[in-house]
């Protein structure tokens, strides 16, 4: 029995903010509600035909008509899978087998280093500065501005697919009345399955969550929420509808913490310290004291502390073993594909929400604006998409949303903020200006070129990197004026909305106030002179 979305989903977040664990992960029945997609087979035809003119690939698409579409999202995955090489031991072979036959976008960023605003923009289209959504709440739909804005689900349905979700897609799912709006079934909620009796590691500070723990303990597969997804998407794929496409969304939980796998899983990988990321990544170097604020106080533990636990081996060891069990959920999915004959006529993308930290930087998590936490997997295959390429290029989570619309012949709405990739799933060296641009709370930004990353954080202050030197982010070259013209060059990029937090924010949510030069993390004031929590 998987958990239920929502009360998962609270436990985390209330014990993030410090409150008491008042909610409870109670056990969820399957949702199951189902509403068929009314849309007649001309209102399809004309929308397809209307949005596939003057494109060479939707001609083609035409042709054979518009293709299936399995959306695979993956929590808090950093680059640590094979097409991306973030580390010599990790161990994907599904992932690489599907990188192998579509193209690996090698530079791709999220929109935000947290679930919630990362999620909210890749289904809105929007970035969290236009939509106020920077914490873990509130969920978009509560936003009288965002109530009946159209999802990436709900424009490919309109556009006449067939949508089904399973797992972690939403960061919230939208109460059980509204649900039936946002996609024709909700599959399983999503969680962790079958947990120890007991937390693995010793108490971890700031809040001992009961999501810091991780290791191997005996269960079985099958307890696990991702391989029951899994079995939920696969059996989707055999009932997919025979008079319009699916469009199937299968978003997985590992290796979001509690990362804990069946002992089998950890067999393959030592004990030693090859498992820790490279030295140089864990320099935090000359920063300004803003970028501690972006993680002032949050239930992922310091590297401090893993060290002084014996905890960071160990906490390395169970994310590569998740990662690899989550990956061979993955590898049923794109066998399902194959089995029912799907593949060539089947458009795979695969991405995670954002990256995660394992010590680098001095400490574990999410929520910073360097490449560990921003760099994420992106990666797509099936028809119209070169095979073993790999797009260097920086691209956005944001892209995703009018991609598959472009793809799927489906009318994108207006206001998009990303682009299609269409260009580089065709050519991956195509030229592309844009770059990525990642946002953490109000007014702190980070813009990832090919070669740079310039982080400006809302007190003014700023770094600079140079990837072609320094990819593992040790030098701040913001203050030398031999740079000016390449911060310039960033700085016009910066986004030029930045809304206040949305009513109902909470939770990992920080504010600064210039007169005062006050910064507020979670309703307290920090102040420079505020020791740094640990
Ligand atoms: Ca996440």
């Amino acid at each position: 029995m998987l958990y239920c979305t929502d009360a998962w989903c609270r436990c985390l977040t209330l014990r993030a903010s410090g409150w008491p664990a008042v909610v409870g992960r109670g056990k969820s029945p399957r949702v199951t509600s189902s509403a068929g997609c009314s849309l007649s087979s001309v209102l399809w035809f004309w929308a397809f035909c209307a949005c596939g003119l003057g494109s060479g690939l939707t001609s083609t698409v035409a042709k054979a008509g518009p293709p299936h579409v399995v959306l695979i999202a993956i929590d808090d995955l950093n680059d640590w899978i094979g097409p991306l090489g973030g580390h010599p031991l990790a161990h994907t072979p599904n992932i690489d087998r599907l990188a192998r036959r579509g193209t690996v976008f090698a530079n791709a960023h999220c929109q935000a280093p947290l679930c919630n605003p990362s999620r909210s923009s890749l289904l809105t289209g929007l970035r969290p500065g236009s939509t106020g959504v920077y914490g873990l709440a509130p969920s978009f739909r509560t936003l009288p501005a965002l109530a009946r804005h159209p999802t990436l689900l709900q424009s490919l349905r309109q556009a006449g697919y067939r949508t089904e979700l399973g797992g972690k897609i939403f960061h919230q799912a939208p109460v059980p009345q509204e649900r039936d709006a946002e996609v024709d079934l909700w599959g399983p909620g999503f969680g962790p399955g079958k947990q120890p009796a007991a937390k693995l590691i010793p108490p971890t500070p700031m809040g001992n969550h009961p999501a810091m723990d991780w290791g191997p303990f005996p269960h079985a597969d099958a307890d696990k929420g991702d391989y029951q997804l899994a079995t939920w998407a696969c059996e989707r794929l055999k009932l997919r509808p025979a008079d319009r496409p699916l469009l199937l969304a299968a978003g997985f939980f590992l290796p979001h913490v509690p990362c804990h796998a069946p002992p089998a899983w950890f067999a393959r990988l030592p004990t030693d310290d090859t498992l820790l990321p490279p030295a140089a990544t864990l320099v935090r170097g000359e920063l300004p004291r803003f970028s501690w604020y972006l993680h002032w106080n949050l239930p992922e533990p310091r590297l401090k502390w893993l060290r002084e636990h014996d905890q960071w081996r160990n906490l390395c060891r169970s994310y590569l073993a998740c990662t690899t069990f989550v990956d061979a959920q993955i590898g049923r999915l794109l066998d399902a594909i194959d089995e029912q004959g799907l593949t060539d006529n089947t458009l795979v993308v695969l991405f995670s929400d954002h990256g995660f930290h394992l010590g680098e930087k001095q400490i574990s998590g999410k929520n910073t604006l360097w490449e560990r936490s921003t760099r994420v997997p992106l990666m797509m295959a099936g028809p119209g998409v070169a095979a073993g390429a790999v797009c260097q290029r920086p691209v956005e989570l944001l892209d995703v949303y009018p991609t598959l619309c472009d793809l799927c012949g489906a009318p994108a709405p207006a206001g998009l903020e990303g682009v299609s990739l269409r260009p580089w799933l065709v050519d991956a060296n195509a030229a592309r200006t844009r770059p990525a641009i990642t946002t953490h709370n109000r007014g702190n930004h980070a813009v990832r070129s090919e070669r740079w990353r310039l982080i400006a954080y809302a007190d003014g202050s700023e770094e600079l990197y140079d990837h072609a030197s320094d990819p593992h982010e040790t030098r701040n070259l913001a203050g030398l004026p031999d740079y000016a013209e390449v911060r310039a060059e960033h700085r016009r990029w910066l986004p030029q909305i930045n809304l206040p937090p949305a009513p109902g924010s909470a939770h990992r949510v920080l504010t600064y106030d210039p007169e005062t030069d006050l910064a507020t993390w979670e309703g307290t004031a920090v102040s420079r002179e505020s020791p740094i929590p640990e």
